[in-house]
Parts: structure tokens; sequence; C-alpha cells
């Protein structure tokens, strides 16, 4: 199957919810030596068009279940395989978690593996995480960074409440670094009605701008003294 078509495969298999075919294809493609975060992005844009096909009415929430089953499976394949890329050392601290009342955690945990990777050590609080907990968390953790994920925009007024919560209640000597928030449906307009500090809709992205943020932090610091 040349490279086109397997990508073009997944999606039209993953929007049809063929566990099966999906599963064959990435298994395949695996085999054939393919890149593990391709096949994750190819699979992501499968389960996109489900999502369009839910608000269109033409799938109900057993579509939704159905999609985020074959996901986690492709997922339980491919995330393993991720190559360590991170200077063996740990390179920061994510305290992370899905917002309160949002219970999608599938980009989480892709996020998740990516930071470790990339030589992070991640406190995975889970989902529907309530202000609070984060708070308790970053308090007692000290964390270079806080990751909020979301796919709810019910939930943009909890993440508001967590980056507020977090910004004013904790001494600024042990502030996050920076707070990231991610998920489908994020935005710059998010981010600034949240007040957090950086945004993406993409796993590897926002681990490449966190990674520059905490640089720019020591450098900054490394000045100071
Ligand atoms: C699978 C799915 C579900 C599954 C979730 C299973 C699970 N364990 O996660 C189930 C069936 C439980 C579900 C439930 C619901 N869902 Co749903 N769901 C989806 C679906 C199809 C896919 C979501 C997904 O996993 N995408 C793939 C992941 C990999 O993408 P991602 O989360 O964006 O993550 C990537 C990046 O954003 C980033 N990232 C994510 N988080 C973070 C965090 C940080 C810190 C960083 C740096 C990066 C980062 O990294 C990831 C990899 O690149 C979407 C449709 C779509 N458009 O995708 C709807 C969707 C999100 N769901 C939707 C809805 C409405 C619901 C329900 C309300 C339905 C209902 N009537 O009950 C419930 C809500 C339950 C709740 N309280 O949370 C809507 C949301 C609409 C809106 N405007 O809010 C969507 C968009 C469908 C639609 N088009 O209408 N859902």
């Amino acid at each position: 199957m040349n490279n086109v078509l397997w990508k073009e495969t997944i999606i039209e298999q993953m929007a049809d919810l063929q566990i099966r075919k999906v599963l064959e294809i990435v298994n395949g493609r695996l085999e054939a030596g393919e890149d593990p975060l391709e096949i994750v992005e190819v699979c992501q844009e499968g389960v996109r068009r489900v999502g369009e096909s839910y608000e269109r009415g033409e799938y109900f929430l057993a579509g939704l279940i159905m999609a985020g089953e074959i996901l986690r499976q492709v997922l339980d394949r491919v995330l393993p395989l991720l190559p360590a890329t991170g200077r063996g050392s740990s390179s920061g601290l994510v305290v992370l978690g899905t917002v309160r009342g949002d219970i999608h955690d599938i980009g989480k945990n892709i996020v998740q593996a990516l930071f470790r990777c990339h030589g992070f050590e991640v406190l995975d609080l889970g989902i529907d995480v309530p202000p609070a907990e984060f708070v308790r968390q970053v308090r007692e953790t000290r964390p270079d960074i806080v990751g909020i994920s979301a796919f709810l925009t019910t939930g943009y007024d909890a993440i508001r409440d967590t980056v507020r919560q977090i910004r004013e209640t904790i001494p600024v000597e042990e502030q996050p670094a920076v707070i990231i928030v991610g998920g489908g449906l994020m935005s710059e307009q998010v981010r600034i009605y949240t007040g957090a500090d950086l945004w993406t809709r993409d796993a590897p992205q926002g681990v490449r701008l966190c990674e520059e943020a905490i640089l720019q932090k020591r450098g900054a610091q490394g000045e100071e003294m």
C-alpha cells in the first residue's frame, strides 16, 4: 500500500468504525517501520471524522464510544514504540490532567507518553480533575509545567478557575514556568479567556513549546544570578 493510500484507508475505516481493519493496517504499517507518531496523527483525523458524523446526527453516542475504543487500541500498540528523544536526565516535572467535567483522556494519554519520551517526569492526575486538586498537587510537587487537557467547550470556565487558582494561591517563586492547555477545540481565544500561557491542538507541538519555555526561563534565571 503506498503512502497516500494507507493514510486515506485508515481514515475511511476509522470513520466507518471498522476496528479490525484499522488494527490490521496499523499492524502492517508498524511492521513496515512507519513512524508511530504519523500513525497516531492519521488515526486522529479518522476520529475527527466520527465527531463530525456525530454532529450531523449520523452517529449517536455509541459511535463516539467506538471511535474512542479504536483509538485506544491503536495507541496501546503504537505508544510503547515512540522513540525516547529526551536528554536522559529529567527535563522537568509535568502535572497533567483533564479538566473538571471532562472525561476525554485519549489526547492527554498521548501527550503524557510524549512528555516522557522527551525526558519529562509526568504526574497524571487523570480525568475530571477539579481546580483545587490541580492546586494541591502543584503546591506539593512544584512542577515546571501544568498541562490541562480539555475537549468540551463547557470546560473553559473550569480551565479558567484552575489557572486563576494556581496563579493566585501559589507563591510566585513556586509557580510553574508554564501552564499549557491542550485539546481538539483549543485556540488563541481560549488561551486568552482561560489565562493560560500556551495552547495547542497538537501534542508534539505542545511538548516543543514547553521545552522552549523552560529553556527560556532557565536562561533568564541564569542571567539573574
Ligand atoms: C472519543 C470521543 C469521546 C469518548 C471519549 C473516550 C476517552 N476515553 O477519551 C466518549 C464516548 C467518552 C465521549 C463522550 C462525550 N463526548 Co466526545 N468525542 C470523542 C471524539 C470522537 C474523539 C476525541 C479524541 O479522543 N480525539 C483524539 C485525541 C488524540 O485528540 P485530542 O484530545 O485533541 O488530543 C490531541 C491534542 O489536542 C493534544 N492534547 C490533548 N490534550 C492535551 C493536553 C496538553 C497539556 C497538551 C500539551 C496537548 C494536548 O494532544 C493530542 C495528540 O495530538 C470527539 C470528536 C473529535 N472532534 O475528535 C468527540 C467530542 C470531543 N465529544 C463531544 C461530546 C459532545 C461528548 C459528550 C458530551 C457526548 C454526550 N452526549 O454525552 C460526552 C462528554 C463526556 C464528558 N463529560 O467528558 C463533542 C464536543 C463538542 C463541544 N463543542 O464541546 C465532540 C467534539 C464531538 C462533536 N463533534 O460533537 N467522547
